[in-house]
């Protein structure tokens, strides 16, 4: 009877003792990052590399997980420049933004984030490198800034972007390769080279245009991208690897490009069928009938007036003037060039 009652006695005390500690456990929690949450390294620039957070986020329980990593600008008075190798690997948090001061997030710094969902990138970031977000599997959109430079190999892959801007100059072998939902790429003026296999298994993409400055397209670029049906390749594009197997595993309808281009080379060599879009430019035959007249002006007035008229193929086409947009100054041109025949 006696022990009963101890037992039972010792059970509340054990009771309120856990309730008080998750009480205090879930008081831990907290929605984001401090700057006195970052462990860092002084690098020999005087400048600070963040190397990960001072509690093990590994081990802790999801509800005191942080639930947004803020790189802070300066830490300690020392200015945060490097975001340092394997730092948040294997961590969970849902949003992560990082400041103009850091220029380099190193070597696998994010990878394998399953609920990352929101990077807020500033323009500073001019490299990102190899593994650097590799599965994250949550993260379907990002914004990359101007000022990147380069960015690694395998940087993104294996995640679930749906669309993105290409901005780097350098993208590295396999940067977005095992991105089954990317559907979209945009490559601005400044991505030259593109390195292999780095669209690799992007089954979604259906259509994709080349980036206007881009030299280099590395081997099997779009292996395994099965419905990819239509590519444009600018006359920038000069290198073509030996023996290249850009379009392993592909069923391409079209290869659009430019009279005598490397890219017509390539499609006459592989039998791929080449449209040659050089009387877009030239003459004003953006719906590629042969003849520049009156239905190109119909067609671009169609477009303009029309949302998702045009695929990115048929607006890069219609883009006469090159400034990355379908609009009124290419009507304009376009009809002074109609109006010359
Ligand atoms: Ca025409
Ligand atoms: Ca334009």
């Amino acid at each position: 009877m006696q022990n009963t009652k101890t037992i039972k006695v010792i059970g509340t005390i054990l009771s309120i003792v856990f309730l008080l500690l998750s009480i205090n456990i879930i008081s831990m929690a907290k929605s984001k990052t401090d700057v006195g949450d970052f462990t860092y390294e002084l690098l020999e620039d005087g400048c600070a590399k963040i190397t990960g957070l001072k509690y093990n986020q590994h081990i802790l329980p999801a509800v005191m997980q942080v639930a947004q990593v803020d790189i802070p600008t300066e830490i300690d008075g020392y200015v945060v420049k490097v975001i340092g190798e394997n730092a948040f690997e294997n961590m969970s948090f849902f949003r992560l933004t990082i400041p103009e001061s850091v220029v380099t997030i190193e070597k696998g710094a994010f990878c394998n984030n399953s609920i990352l969902n929101s990077i807020n990138f500033s323009n500073g970031i001019k490299r990102i490198e190899e593994y650097a977000f590799i599965g994250c599997r949550a993260l379907e959109k990002i914004e990359l800034p101007d000022s990147l430079v380069e960015l690694g190999h395998d940087s993104f892959a294996c995640t679930a972007l749906k669309e993105i801007k290409l901005t780097a100059e350098n993208v590295g072998n396999g940067a977005f390769s095992e991105c089954s939902s990317l559907e979209k790429v945009k490559m601005s003026d400044d991505v030259k080279n593109i390195g292999m296999c780095a669209f690799y298994g992007c089954t979604s993409l259906t259509e994709i245009v080349v980036g206007r400055n881009t030299k280099f397209l590395g081997t099997a670029l779009f292996q395994g991208c099965v419905n990819l049906k239509r590519i444009l390749i600018p006359q920038s594009v000069t290198i073509f690897e030996e023996n290249n197997i850009l379009f392993e595993d592909v069923y391409l309808d079209a290869i659009y490009g430019f009279k005598g281009s490397a890219a017509e080379n390539y499609a006459n060599a592989k039998k791929i069928t080449f449209i040659d879009i050089t009387k877009a430019y030239s003459d004003g035959d953006i719906n590629l009938d042969g003849i520049a007249d009156e239905s190109d002006f119909e067609y671009i007035i169609q477009a303009t007036i029309t949302d998702g008229f045009f695929s990115e193929i048929e607006n890069a086409i219609a883009d006469v003037n090159g400034d990355g947009a379908v609009d009124g100054f290419d009507v304009s041109v376009i009809e002074r060039m109609i109006n010359r025949h």
